[in-house]
């Protein structure tokens, strides 16, 4: 990878920002009514839109998607054991962690890097509860056969959806599968309310319950039913969230252009292996996810990650290091679920390389072009 280092840096991703003189807009509306928390007016009219726009029945905004899953979490009452992929951010282990729930490793699949169903099924114990699976990168779990295993064995279904906005399987939306799915809206997401998240149900009195956990507990000035938290979207965030649902198709269409690109300049190339999309799945390529296999391409993961550094170009190893290899989780493991052979080995090959909406095709190139000449 012999050649000049670039001046200005590329990073994994970029947020999508509204014009700022849209957002004024807004902003002075806010100064002018002077709420700014607590249920108002923006955050009234985003649940409304969201919920529109993504095809769900209910949805509650958070302040970011940890708590969102913690809430999630509270909402269904789940204790003792929860069966969750050790192939994802921290955040969907850690919310477990923060509800006293022992978190149970099942090995993911080899081409789309969900919890492998089977894998699922062999580790329920007496003292399972629920399932946390994660449309990674996107990409959507085996949802049927995860409600069916869920629905034998009398267990929650809990979708860490994190990196699934706008995600539909045969145009239907990818979270009115299982009982709850949880959304981040964080900065380095495809849909962005700066921090931000939510929570999508399909029943009124689901939603009400995760309106009073994410509120204190709160029914009204003197009634309190639950020892909720404070985990509400303010006013300024809804704001940004409204302005953002205007611009989102066409985010998600320019992210889908690059990784086109992507996919045109990487192919064929020995050791290097990349997703292709789905059929009947409608996409919102929130990362670029490649695979090196070492023997194959001459070269390790890390080796491509650290040229590509020296180039000013910061590509990064979403997921690594596994969930289950970080010390607080890896006593934990038993020897049932030690065994996590494919989780490790794209743990050990993945990279995510820069993507955002507005990544030029001369850009994309030439972090192609890093990974073509090594
Ligand atoms: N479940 C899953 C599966 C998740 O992936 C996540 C979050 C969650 C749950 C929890 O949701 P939240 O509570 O976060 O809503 C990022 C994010 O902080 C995190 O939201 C995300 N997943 C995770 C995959 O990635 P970092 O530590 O990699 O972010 P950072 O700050 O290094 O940003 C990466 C690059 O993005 C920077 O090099 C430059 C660019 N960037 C970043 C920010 C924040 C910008 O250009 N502008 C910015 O404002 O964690």
């Amino acid at each position: 990878m012999e050649s000049k280092k670039r001046k200005k840096p590329i990073y994994v991703t970029r947020p999508a920002m509204p014009p700022l003189e849209e957002f004024t807009e807004y902003l002075k509306k806010i100064w002018e009514n002077r709420t700014i928390t607590n249920n108002g007016p923006f955050h009234q009219q985003f649940e409304k839109e969201l919920a529109e726009y993504l095809g769900v029945k209910y949805i509650s905004l958070f302040a970011n998607g940890t708590l969102a899953l913690m809430t999630a979490l509270q909402t269904l009452r789940i204790t003792g054991e929860v069966i969750t992929t050790p192939f994802s951010f921290v955040a969907t282990t850690h919310a477990l962690w923060w509800n006293n729930i022992k978190p149970v490793f099942a090995d993911i699949e080899p081409d789309y890097f969900g919890l492998d169903p089977e894998k699922v099924e062999s580790a329920i114990t007496a003292q399972t509860t629920a399932i946390l699976p994660v449309h990674i990168y996107g990409y959507p779990c085996q949802v049927d056969r995860l409600q069916e295993i869920a629905d034998t064995h009398n267990l929650k279904l809990i979708y860490d959806a994190a990196h699934a906005f706008g995600v539909k399987i045969k145009e239907n939306s990818i979270l009115n599968y299982g009982d709850l799915s949880v959304l981040s809206f964080h900065a380095t997401k495809a849909f962005n309310t700066i921090e931000g998240g939510a929570i999508v149900c399909h029943d009124k009195k689901i939603k009400n319950r995760i309106d009073f956990l994410k509120n204190f507990g709160f029914v009204d000035e003197t009634i309190i039913i639950e020892p909720g938290i404070n985990a509400k979207m303010n006013e300024v965030q809804a704001a940004y969230g409204l302005l953002q649902l205007k611009y989102i198709d066409e985010y998600i269409t320019k992210r889908k252009a690059v990784a086109e690109i992507y996919r045109e300049k990487l192919y064929g190339i020995k050791g290097i292996h990349y997703l292709n999309d789905l059929d009947g799945v409608h996409h919102n390529y929130p990362y670029f996810p490649i695979l090196i296999d070492a023997r194959e391409y001459g070269k390790t993961r890390d080796y491509v990650y650290e040229e590509l550094k020296k180039h000013n170009i910061f590509s990064r190893r979403y997921f690594y290091p596994l969930i289950s290899q970080l010390p607080m989780y890896k006593k934990l493991l038993s020897a049932a679920t030690k065994n996590l052979p494919i989780a490790e080995r794209v743990a050990k090959e993945v990279l995510c390389l820069p993507l955002y909406h507005d990544l030029s095709k001369k850009e994309v190139t030439e972090i192609c072009g890093h990974i073509q000449k090594h």
